[in-house]
């Protein structure tokens, strides 16, 4: 259980006796709401197929399954604009369909297909979209939160009017690159809100037995005069209103934010443990596929509004099955990577002889 969630001391900056009611919230149309249920199923349907496949031996390396978190990447990625950016650890496949990636270079680059995201060498753990201002997909725990500062000095330096939603787990927040990155945020103020997916495990290891904390985690950022909040990730009117805030912040004042996000992961860690229910009970993972799956609650939440019906919701649901198969079906017949393409895509500038390449200049000194 997360002991965070029963320790909601900061106060809420918007209306919590129901998020539905912030201005951009109001501002959803009934396809809009439908759209993000839509991407949330989407997530979850791929994620089961991954894990299918995964049992048949069609996937090498590692796969860590999103499934339940599913509203924290789909919220975000609804608020991001022209100049906003997103970077993640391992358990990428959420956010990487959420900016709007398709099921068949993700799925294919789990096969380790040349047609996958990172021509299939990359795998679960590195689904990058520079085009869709995603940078991955980083397996060293904690190990995106200097790239995503470094995002956020980029944005400031150029003047732009963006941010960097840098998320991770609950573990990573006591590696030391994570407290030097926040240490510089709050120090040259930078556009970067980062995102604890606070699942309440790192691995099999719960958060009372990994982290030392008062009141949450988050609140550590106080340390660091960063202003922070806690989200019930589970809510999805409640991850946009609360996020608004932190890019609005990022837009406007140039001021980081960390967020603690209250969620759950439905299956284990990774492939390698899914004997998940091991180290936590059976009671508590069914209370939460019963109380808090982000998808079964924005689906009663939209019939109760009108904007869906059970038949819609079946429709919707088929469709994303359907994408799922046929992402498998795409993956198995693409050919695997020429053995000569090992030695491409090392290094971008390189490969692609730019001036930063040829010069070693980066954006820094133009
Ligand atoms: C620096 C480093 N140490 C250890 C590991 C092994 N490892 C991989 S995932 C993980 C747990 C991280 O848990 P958390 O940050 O809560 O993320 P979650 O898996 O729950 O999303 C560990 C210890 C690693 N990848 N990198
Ligand atoms: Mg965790």
């Amino acid at each position: 259980m997360n002991p965070s969630a029963a320790a909601l001391e900061h106060p809420p900056e918007v209306d919590p006796t129901d998020f539905a009611n912030a201005a951009i919230n109001q501002k959803l149309t009934p396809e809009e709401k439908i759209h993000l249920l839509d991407q949330m199923l989407h997530i979850r349907r791929f994620e089961e197929q991954s894990g299918n496949q995964y049992q048949k031996g069609r996937i090498g390396g590692f796969l860590h399954r999103y499934d339940g978190q599913e509203s924290i990447a789909v919220g975000c990625a609804s608020l991001m604009g022209e100049h906003d950016h997103m970077i993640t650890a391992y358990r990428d496949h959420g956010h990487a369909l959420a900016v709007g990636m398709g099921m068949n270079e993700c799925m294919a680059e789990l096969f380790g297909k040349a047609t996958g995201c990172s021509k299939g060498k990359g795998g679960s753990m590195h689904y990058f979209a520079p085009d869709k201002n995603y940078w991955g997909g980083h397996g060293i725990v904690g190990g995106q939160t200097p790239l995503g500062t470094g995002l956020a000095y980029y944005l400031k330096f150029k003047g732009l009017k963006g941010s960097c939603m840098c998320f991770m787990g609950d573990g990573a927040i006591n590696q030391g690159a994570y407290h030097e990155s926040l240490n510089l945020a709050g120090l040259f103020n930078l556009p970067v809100i980062y995102i604890i997916e606070n699942n309440g495990y790192s691995m099999g290891t719960s958060q009372c037995r990994s982290s030392a904390f008062k009141n949450s985690l988050a609140y550590r950022a106080d340390g660091y005069n960063i202003v922070w909040d806690i989200i019930h990730g589970w809510d999805l009117y409640e991850m946009r209103a609360k996020l608004q805030i932190a890019i609005e912040r990022a837009h406007n004042e140039n001021r980081p934010t960390v967020i603690e996000v209250m969620t759950y992961r439905h299956y284990g860690h990774s492939v390698a443990d899914a004997n998940a229910k091991k180290y936590r009970t059976e009671a508590e993972i069914e209370q939460y596929k019963q109380q808090n799956d982000p998808i079964v609650l924005w689906k009663d939440r939209l019939i109760q509004e009108g904007v869906l019906t059970e038949e819609k919701y079946n429709e919707i649901d088929k469709a994303a099955k359907t994408l799922a198969a046929e992402a498998v079906t795409f993956a198995e017949n693409s050919p695997f990577p020429e053995p000569s393409a090992i030695t491409e895509d090392v290094y971008y500038e390189v490969d692609q002889f730019t001036e930063a390449g040829r010069t070693g200049k980066h954006f820094f000194n133009d």
